[in-house]
């Protein structure tokens, strides 16, 4: 068994994924049966008898990945989730996957988040920044990375499959959609038309299947698809690293020139341009908002770079065990902490071939709003390279230090 001090540093040191098996986590949840925990959620939640808004999306697809804004909303109550969406016979879940995911636990109700703490994996402040995640067979997130933090991923009920990938993968980054702290790439691993379109990185394909107690972690800007393979819940945190600042800022260059670009499309390229979450606070924020929110962060950059020494307690340092200690820890937990294993090229293709066969070319889109919207989001691309983003960053840097 490993004590939370020795898992905290296991998180904050891993440069490649790890799973970790055995560790206590004393929370309710594991407690009860999932149609236990979703009643309770259906019966202490204020719906108005009506249920919670799901997201749905078609099991068979076309050659992009499943954006959020091509998602469909049913209105249901849990237990009916869980019981027609497990039903062999149930004609709408046959079509279709469903999800309620990425979610705040503030929204749910006492019993159901009852003993949700990490402090067993040495983060004890942790207790209201965790998301959750349900969803029925087939539910996936596109592949992307976070910009922010490292990932500590709990699986309560059921199973999913995460395909990881590490930073440097040659997968082709976007940010449209674009959402704030998430990078997608165009590559559609749920449907894949043909091997074609994710070759260059077999080589680097990470595969693990999470079930009930084991915790993934994800180490920064590692990319990830994720798909439910069982109705499943589960639970997350992004523990906040030293170097979120810098990415803040990177962040916010990157969302002026979005809002920009914004300025003046009309509904369908917005929706197009836009993640679905982001779409209210693009329009209600302003150039102003946007230069004020730069100029704190920069100026709180310059103060936190002047006291080294003073440390933010919820910021944490990482990858500070010299290699040789990370694998002595490792090793001597052998039986505790699983590498994520990394696929075989064939299996990776074996893994492309099955999703394939969801592939539908009848569920592509009409050519045209692809070619009208392909022009934007290349531009937009261009505009919000990393290494432009980084270039404009010191050279403002440098302004300013020089005016002051
Ligand atoms: O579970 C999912 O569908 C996606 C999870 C995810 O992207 C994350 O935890 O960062």
């Amino acid at each position: 068994m490993m004590d939370p001090a020795t898992i905290r540093d296991v998180v904050l040191n891993v440069r490649e994924p790890v799973v970790l098996r055995d560790v206590e986590i004393p929370w309710f949840c594991f407690d009860q049966t999932l149609p236990e925990w979703l009643r309770l959620l259906d019966e202490s939640s204020n719906t108005d008898g009506g249920g919670f808004s799901l997201d749905c999306g078609p099991r068979r697809n076309g050659r992009a990945p499943q954006w959020e804004r091509l998602r469909g909303q049913i209105q249901k109550k849990m237990m009916d989730f869980y019981k027609e969406s497990t039903a062999s016979d149930n004609e709408y879940f046959r079509e279709k996957w469903t999800s309620y995911s990425y979610r705040y636990i503030n929204e749910l109700p006492e019993e159901c988040r009852r003993g949700i703490s990490f402090e067993c994996f040495g983060f004890p402040d942790i207790t209201e920044d965790v998301s959750f995640w349900i969803g029925s067979r087939g539910a996936h997130t596109p592949c992307h990375y976070d910009t922010y933090g490292c990932n500590i991923v709990v699986q309560v009920h059921g199973r999913k499959r995460w395909l990881l990938f590490p930073p440097e993968a040659k997968l082709r980054r976007t940010r449209v959609p674009y959402e704030e702290s998430s990078v997608y790439c165009e590559e559609n691993f749920y449907s894949p038309e043909a091997y074609s379109k994710v070759i260059g990185v077999e080589n680097d394909a990470f595969h693990v299947v999470l079930e009930p107690g084991m915790a993934l972690i994800v180490p920064p800007k590692w990319w990830h698809y994720v798909e439910t393979l069982e109705f499943s819940l589960n639970f997350n945190t992004w523990i906040q690293l030293e170097n979120d600042p810098e990415e803040q800022i990177s962040e916010c260059f990157t969302r002026l020139i979005i809002q920009n670009y914004s300025e003046g499309l009309n509904f369908r390229n917005l929706n197009y341009m836009l993640n679905p979450n982001e779409v209210s606070s693009i329009a209600s924020t302003s150039q102003e908002e946007l230069h004020s929110t730069l100029e704190y962060l920069l100026n709180q950059r310059r103060r936190q770079s002047g006291k080294r020494q003073r440390t933010n307690h919820s910021r944490h340092p990482s990858n500070y065990m010299p290699m040789a200690d990370q694998n002595q820890l490792l090793s001597t937990h052998k039986d505790h902490i699983i590498p994520v294993r990394k696929l075989a090229n064939h299996e990776f293709f074996q893994l492309m071939k099955q999703n394939g066969q969801r592939y539908d070319p009848s569920r592509n889109r009409s050519s045209d709003d692809e070619e009208d919207n392909r022009l934007m989001a290349c531009a937009i691309n261009r505009a919000c390279d990393p290494q432009l983003i980084e270039m404009v960053k010191s050279c403002v840097e440098e302004s300013i230090e020089l005016e002051s």
